[in-house]
């Protein structure tokens, strides 16, 4: 074990994800979200796929030790780093994400991989932190596309259960965030 306790481990095997683990200190995260306004601000939002594959300063961060070593112990030391995206919801946008299961549509086979997620600015319940419910890793939902303009994912996807959300809360694992209602964007980093 290079981070994580053997507890941690075993609490990811049976929950699904691990957290917190501190993979880089405020002032370094507040320098990528920086790096991330000021593309911005030049070019506009970052929507396409794999941005670590353009930006050094994002290559950089994948590449930390810190965010490795948690990685390895989760899955060993042959790690290729498949994907990056950023969520970002701007202060006071309608913007969110529905419940869903990545897997459902990476198209990877096995199906497996570990993401890991960085908060670029606190993630709170006021900002549209996101949401996972524990254990529903172990079961894959059928998904249905949405309309959204707001629905910050790709194809605006989202669990195809007709339930209500205490219900679907104790249902299924997925991955969701409520719209932003604090005053500051709030940059998102898988
Ligand atoms: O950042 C979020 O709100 C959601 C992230 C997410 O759903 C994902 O990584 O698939």
């Amino acid at each position: 074990m290079k981070r994580l306790s053997t507890e941690d481990v075993e609490h990811n095997r049976a929950a699904g994800f691990h957290c917190p683990g501190l993979a880089m200190a405020a002032g370094e995260a507040a320098a990528v979200r920086g790096q991330v306004e000021a593309h911005e601000a030049a070019h506009g939002p970052i929507k396409f796929g794999k941005p670590h594959l353009l930006f050094t300063w994002l290559d950089r961060v994948v590449r930390k030790a810190s965010l490795l070593d948690m990685v390895e112990d989760l899955i060993g030391p042959n790690i290729f780093c498949w994907g990056s995206t950023f969520f970002v919801k701007e202060a006071r946008s309608a913007h969110f994400v529905t419940w869903h299961q990545d897997a459902n549509y990476l198209g990877l086979q096995p199906n497996e991989l570990v993401t890991a997620w960085l908060a670029l600015t606190p993630s709170n319940a006021c900002n549209g932190a996101m949401r996972i419910i524990p254990g529903t890793h172990k079961r894959a939902f059928d998904h249905k596309e949405t309309f959204s303009e707001q629905n910050l994912l790709s194809r605006r996807q989202e669990i195809a259960v007709a339930v209500d959300e205490a219900e679907r809360l104790r249902a299924c694992k997925r991955r969701s965030s409520l719209p932003r209602n604090s005053g500051s964007p709030s940059p998102m980093a898988r």
